[in-house]
């Protein structure tokens, strides 16, 4: 065997993966200053651990519902030097989001001679402890899309966003969406799909417990899990059961399904947190009393039911016509029409 024969073949990187799929190089398209959007989403199927963190492709297949206007709008344009603006506020060159952004860029201008100016607005009530990464990123590859005239085709805008954010591959359709793993070395075949279904009497409610930010972020916290939590071995099982659950509750219109799946899956990936190694316990007092209304509305026959990300906030699922009592129970909730 020769020396050439015995190179390993390279790890797939993200400049690797997205070099195979642009052009040899790229250059602003003239005038092409558009803001996009995308909008939030909330899993009700969680996305919890990687399979490969550089890339981030899931070790499970997500579904999720997206949040119709509430989202993030960015626009590209050439500049003298490379500067993110924030709701309406620049950004030091050494902030962390603002870095995020730059090397996302970077994936795509791969060295080519101009700078950007990148402006990004959320419209999601930081009030609520919402999570911005998943439509930021979607809304960044589409501005990056029509950046450089790409015209991706909506899988690999998804695929793309997904090394930026893995939730922000479910962030560039509205509705029902699902993100299917793959299997794929390079991660091509993970990407989010939308489903045709609506529904229009859907709900979601946030309630705010606290918009602190959290001791420990998603990312790391998914690895935690991960590498040190033995509950972490029922996850992909439970997850792969739940979406499931999920396809059928949403094609027959079965709210109670649809609802008890997502709690379920919720407490799930939350115990999977718990158990490990230094915990991850990312409910406040709060949390459990606002879980403790929700169950008694439902000893009441509210149909109720909730969903929580990895933070203290939950969000809730119910129905037009149970709006009212839900509202009761949570004076101020913010209410949330998924369907327009
Ligand atoms: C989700 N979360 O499905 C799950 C549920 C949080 C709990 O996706 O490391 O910001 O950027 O791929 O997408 C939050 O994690 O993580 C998340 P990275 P991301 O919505």
């Amino acid at each position: 065997m020769s020396i050439s024969d015995s190179v390993a073949p390279q790890a797939p990187t993200k400049e690797r993966v997205i070099a195979n799929y642009l052009p040899a190089s790229v250059t602003p398209v003239a005038d092409s200053t558009d803001t996009l959007f995308a909008p939030s989403n909330i899993a009700l199927c969680k996305y919890w651990g990687k399979r490969d963190a550089v890339l981030n492709l899931p070790v499970n297949s997500s579904l999720s519902i997206s949040l119709a206007h509430l989202g993030s709008k960015t626009r590209i344009s050439v500049s003298d030097e490379d500067q993110v603006w924030l709701n309406g506020v620049r950004l030091a060159a050494g902030d962390k989001f603002a870095r995020k952004v730059i090397a996302f860029i970077d994936l795509f201008r791969r060295g080519a001679d101009h700078r950007v100016r990148v402006e990004t607005e959320n419209n999601i009530p930081t009030a609520a402890g919402l999570a911005s990464s998943a439509s930021g990123f979607a809304a960044l590859m589409l501005a990056v899309d029509r950046f450089y005239g790409l015209s991706l085709e909506p899988q690999m805008l998804s695929a793309f966003a997904r090394m930026g954010s893995g939730s922000a591959s479910r962030s560039l359709y509205e509705g029902f969406v699902e993100w299917q793993m793959g299997i794929r070395e390079d991660g091509m075949d993970s990407f989010a799909l939308p489903l045709d279904t609506r529904w229009p009497q859907l709900r979601i409610g946030l309630v705010k417990v606290s918009t602190g930010e959290k001791a420990v972020d998603s990312r790391s916290g998914m690895n935690r899990t991960v590498e040190t939590s033995h509950l972490y071995q029922s996850w992909p099982l439970q997850a792969a059961a739940d979406l499931e659950r999920l396809h059928q509750a949403i094609a027959e219109q079965d709210f109670t399904r649809l609802g008890e799946t997502s709690e379920q899956n919720a407490l799930s990936m939350h115990a999977t947190m718990i158990a490990s190694w230094p915990p991850l316990l990312y409910w406040q007092p709060d949390s459990v009393a606002a879980m403790q209304t929700i169950w008694q509305a439902r000893a009441e026959g509210v149909d109720v039911y909730f969903t929580m990300d990895a933070g203290p906030n939950l969000k809730l699922l119910f129905t037009a016509d149970a709006e009212a009592e839900v509202k009761q129970r949570f004076p101020g909730l913010e209410v949330i029409r998924p369907f327009g």
